[in-house]
């Protein structure tokens, strides 16, 4: 098969920060070969109010990684006050497009500095101190993003809970890491649902998390809701009675900076924490550099703050690099499903980046859509979150771009902090679906299931990174032991990723998926033994095995077979039970596409069960499903294969 290879355009290239292939391997050759000068330079973007000692040292084999270590400083100065000094503060920081297209809103670095040395100080007076840890539960509102660099300010912990999880997850979440306070709004609006109950969700949370001794509301839409006296407090009114001075914390380089739960092979959500000297310096650099961010740049990422790249790309990194970013309230198909291109004309977008699944929704409601709007001032358009597919990628680039917008596709995890596998938009020649090479200081490997390093190109195996960088976790919140199982203790010496990779015979990697037991459903991080879990609470139930499937827009889907305990009949009922557990024990998100009723799963003798063939059978590969002579009893494979959903 040949591929079509997309050279950049000598004109991206001229003013590109890396203009061609040979300074990009100049440049990766100097950062692994000489990582500590390498990390030491890159570091320099960043104001320190105490030098660093040691750039770096890690130990793969006990989960400990530590970058600049002995450095000072504070991530809310450098996303804002650096800049209002260095006379800046009048340049537009942030604008926020509503849900509703006449609502928009933009805070210059000043206006943003003093909202959120403000909130910095309501936390401050309200007992919340460095290193307590502080949960946002909110939906895409400016506040948001004010909370978050408020926690960075004073030294406090953000744990921000995607606004669409249920109150039973935003619980557990909490719980784990003991959250002090809480932040949420009255309701939110999102697309056509006016009225998402965040504060009702919020204090049927708060009923059984004894940590919170406040929870902060933000009056987002005017809705009632019920305020508890002495614990909850409006944001409004406690803003106005704020200080707009509040000096930043002294932070040392390893000291957390948040925690975001994201999903694994088991039932319980991972505390994936991320520290501050480290994480800021790679969310800064690989920002600028991936986006070829240049001063004066609308960039505008499509993603919630609720996910990793919401933190890293439209806040972090945006804002250490004295960017002005785009945050959206609502979704791509309201009021229609050229909202995307609407607010790209209107705000003179220059630089987007979205996921897969928003544009394979898009594309089959035709390019009329995209047509309508002129979209000129796009030069550079970014993926991210799953593999994207050849249809979706034409369809990107010409008829979004136009044929004249390189398109990088990103690889990285909430775990990496950053991006991680990318073209470098003048330098890298595209393959479409290829996240091409590695950015500085990353190396991957691909490893066999024994974990021996495959040489070579034109092979593939299980992606695994060799050495630390300084946007990779540090540990998973209160369970240090799971972070070492889960990342290092499979193939001693490497961070494992959990995805499969080729690399062709040019070098360029391709990545496959995940090899794991998490789905990737619309970009969303689901755990099968989450959902299987939340389905196993629906009465009658008595046992689920959900495996993913692939689904035209969500790239996977989520098929769930389930079994009744013995005096239950399938029903619509029961059907219906299951979708509402589902919700409410993590969130709508998360609902199987496909039910099918069963008498049995496949299990070994051993009582495990065979995902390999529910995977087959939900992929409608009956003819391959490989060897089903461990089962216990072969036989129940024929009733699933009959019974297809
Ligand atoms: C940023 C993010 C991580 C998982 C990862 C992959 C998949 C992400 C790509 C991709 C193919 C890509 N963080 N993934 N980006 N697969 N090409 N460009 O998504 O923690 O939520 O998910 O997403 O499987 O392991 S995440």
């Amino acid at each position: 098969m040949t591929v079509k290879v997309y050279k950049p355009s000598v004109d991206s290239s001229k003013n590109a920060w890396i203009s061609d292939l040979d300074q990009y391997q100049k440049l990766y050759d100097e950062s692994v070969n000489n990582p500590d000068e390498f990390w030491a330079g890159i570091a320099e973007r960043i104001t320190w109010t105490k030098k660093w000692e040691k750039v770096r040292s890690f130990d793969f084999i006990e989960g400990n990684i530590k970058y600049y270590e002995g450095g000072k400083l504070n991530v809310a100065y450098n996303c804002l006050d650096r800049h209002v000094e260095d006379g800046h503060g009048d340049q537009t920081a942030l604008i926020w497009e509503g849900n509703n297209p006449a609502e928009d809103k933009r805070f210059t670095y000043n206006e943003l500095k003093d909202e959120v040395s403000k909130f910095a100080n309501v936390l401050k007076s309200n007992g919340i101190e460095k290193g307590d840890r502080v949960c946002l539960y909110m939906q895409m509102i400016p506040e948001l993003t004010v909370a978050m660099l408020a926690c960075a300010r004073i030294g406090a912990v953000h744990s921000i809970v995607f606004g669409a999880f249920s109150s039973d997850s935003l619980r557990d979440r909490i719980n784990d890491s003991a959250c002090k306070a809480l932040i949420t709004q009255d309701t939110g609006v999102r697309g056509k649902k006016l009225n998402i109950p965040m504060k009702v969700k919020a204090d049927k949370a708060v009923k059984e998390t004894p940590s919170i001794e406040h929870v902060f509301v933000v009056k987002r839409t005017g809705e009632e809701v019920s305020m508890e006296s002495g614990r909850d407090l409006w944001w409004h009114e406690e803003m106005a009675k704020a200080s707009n001075d509040c000096p930043p914390q002294e932070m040392d380089a390893e000291d957390p900076l948040f925690i975001l739960y994201t999903s694994g092979s088991t039932g319980k959500p991972k505390g994936v924490l991320h520290t501050t000297g480290g994480y800021l310096v790679y969310a800064a650099y690989t920002h600028e550099l991936v986006f070829d961010y240049h001063e004066g740049d609308i960039y505008w990422c499509t993603a919630d703050i609720g996910w990793i790249t919401g933190h890293s790309y439209i806040v972090y990194g945006p804002l250490a690099n004295r960017a002005t970013t785009v945050m959206f309230e609502g979704v791509p198909n309201s009021p229609d499903f050229g909202r995307f291109w609407e607010i790209v004309d209107k705000h003179n977008i220059n630089i987007f980046y979205t996921a897969p699944t928003a544009l394979r929704a898009l594309m089959r409601e035709g390019d009329d859509w995209v047509l309508k709007h002129g979209l000129s001032s796009l030069r550079l358009l970014g993926t991210v979150g799953e593999p994207i597919k050849e249809p979706e990628w034409n369809w990107y680039y010409n008829i979004v771009g136009k044929g004249k917008c390189q398109i990088v596709d990103t690889w990285w995890q909430t775990e990496t902090g950053g991006i991680m596998i990318t073209p470098l938009p003048g330098a890298t020649p595209i393959k479409p679906g290829s996240a091409t090479f590695p950015f500085f200081g990353i190396e991957p490997v691909l490893l066999t299931e024994e974990g021996k390093e495959i040489e070579g190109n034109g092979v593939s195996g299980l992606l695994a990174i060799k050495a630390a960088w300084p946007g990779i976790m540090r540990t998973l919140y209160g369970d240090h032991e799971r972070f070492k199982q889960t990342y290092f203790a499979m193939y001693p010496g490497y961070y494992f990723t959990g995805d499969g990779a080729r690399r062709d015979e040019d070098g360029y990697y391709w990545i496959t998926g995940r090899v794991d037991d998490v789905l990737n459903v619309s970009g969303h991080r689901i755990g099968t033994a989450e959902v299987e879990g939340a389905i196993g609470k629906a009465e009658g139930v008595a046992e689920a095995a959900v495996v993913g499937f692939p689904h035209d827009i969500k790239g996977q889907g989520i098929y769930a077979y389930v079994t009744l305990m013995a005096d239950v009949e399938p029903s619509e009922d029961i059907q219906k039970a299951i979708l509402k557990s589902v919700t409410n024990d993590i969130g709508p998100h998360s609902k199987p596409d496909k039910i099918q009723f069963t008498s049995a799963l496949p299990k070994t003798r051993s009582g495990k069960i065979m995902r390999r063939i529910l995977r087959k059978i939900a992929e409608n590969e009956i003819d391959s499903l490989g060897d089903i002579s461990t089962l216990a009893d072969p036989s129940v494979v024929d009733a699933l294969v009959q019974n297809r959903k």
